[in-house]
């Protein structure tokens, strides 16, 4: 295997249209913001990361904000002039900086793809390196698509619709207080069997349990942290109470965070954002736990441009992760992308796997000049939560 020697990190913090938003419990972000990483090595390879954070703190405490600042000031010059051999070197070099994952898991990335695309590996074929035997990319990752909150039932019912016809085979849907047991009702009574999933992003607590024990009558994949954000002990007493299993996102941020949350019983499923866990070298570790304890696993998306949906879709394709991943294809996001080609869906719910070196993807350098100009004039920026 072939070194890198980091010679040069550029930040492009940039502002994307976003083609549908997303509506959540703790709000609804009018584009999106992110940071991107170019890491340039000594001979000349760059590798392409993505730092996925929001303008508001609303699901992580970091923003395109505090990632700007942890990187420039601190994880970027960790990296400068570093040779390194294997990408999982990379959470030791950056160990000086407590949390910011997201921030952390921009810059892993960069280096995962620039040690793959100077070994002409594929990002699947890199990652594959790191588990057991037989675990090796499927070619394709088995996706759903996220369905923010709407004004009524039957403007959510208008969009599955929409979504199913274009070959979606599992519906996600936002839920909070007062838009939640009559939104499941209303779906089921008119898609019984349709693959569903409900996402609270925190928004109830111990207290409501007898009211979220009404979503086991729907027969739902799961519903995804409905309790605090940062809440493993309270999941652990609501889980028992429900049929439908319960998928930790928000409060998953360390393998050792899925141990505790399995040990206690908080829930049956784990949604792996890699970028909340801070990067692919502590997703791997909790890939492994969860084969370990048979526990099924997904990819989330934090509504990526296709740099980071390029990688998290090569770790998806990976036969550990059992259950359907919120990566969608590029026309569900972005018109145009930052990337080429676009992502299609295919037959049978499925994204194909670029097979080229690293990413797989072409960065398209004039639109992340043009996005980068657009976050420049959305700068300072005062944002209303909805
Ligand atoms: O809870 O999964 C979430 C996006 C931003 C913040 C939190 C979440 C999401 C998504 C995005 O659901 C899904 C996607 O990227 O397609
Ligand atoms: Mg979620």
């Amino acid at each position: 295997m072939r070194s890198v020697t980091v010679k040069q990190i550029n930040l492009h913090p940039i502002a994307m249209t976003l083609v549908e938003r997303l509506k959540t419990s703790f709000g609804e972000e009018p584009f999106k913001a992110c940071v991107l990483i170019e890491l340039i090595t000594d001979d000349g390879v760059v590798g392409w990361g993505e730092s996925p954070t929001e303008i508001n703190p609303g699901y992580s405490y970091e923003t395109n904000g505090t990632s700007m600042h942890i990187l420039r000031e601190f994880l970027v010059p960790a990296l400068l002039g570093k040779t390194i051999h294997d990408a999982t070197e990379v959470p030791a070099l950056l160990s000086e900086v407590r949390g910011h994952p997201l921030a952390k898991h921009g810059i892993e990335s960069a280096v995962w793809d620039a040690l793959a695309k100077a070994n002409g590996q594929s990002l699947a074929e890199a990652f594959a390196a790191y588990l057991p035997a037989g675990h090796i990319s499927r070619g394709y990752a088995n996706v759903g698509v996220s369905i923010g909150i709407q004004p009524s039932v039957e403007k959510t019912l208008e969009i599955i619709r929409k979504r199913l016809g274009q070959g979606y085979g599992r519906i996600k849907l936002k839920i909070k207080p007062g838009w939640d047991v009559e939104l499941a009702r209303g779906v089921r009574a008119e898609l019984p069997d349709v693959m569903l999933m409900l996402d609270a992003n925190s928004a109830y607590t111990l207290a409501d349990a007898a009211h979220l024990k009404e979503f086991d009558a729907f027969n739902l994949l799961m519903i995804e942290q409905p309790l605090g954000y940062n809440d493993i002990f309270q999941h652990s007493k609501l889980q028992p109470q429900l049929q439908t299993p319960i998928c930790l996102d928000e409060s998953i941020h360390s393998a050792d965070d899925v141990r505790l949350a399995l040990e206690l019983g908080a829930c049956k499923i784990i949604n792996l954002k890699p970028s909340r866990v801070s990067g692919y070298t502590e997703s791997l570790e909790i890939y492994r736990v969860c084969v370990a304890n048979k526990v099924p696993l997904w990819i989330g998306g934090m509504l990526e441009t296709g740099i980071g949906r390029a990688a998290n879709l090569a770790f998806a394709s990976l036969p550990g992760v059992s259950l359907p991943c919120d990566i969608s294809a590029t026309d569900r996001y972005y018109n145009p992308d930052i990337t080429e080609p676009a992502f299609v869906l295919e037959p049978g719910s499925r994204i194909r796997v670029p097979s080229a070196p690293g990413i797989g993807v072409e960065v398209q350098r004039e639109r992340v000049q043009a996005a980068a100009a657009r976050w420049r004039a959305e700068m300072p920026y005062k944002v209303a939560m909805s």
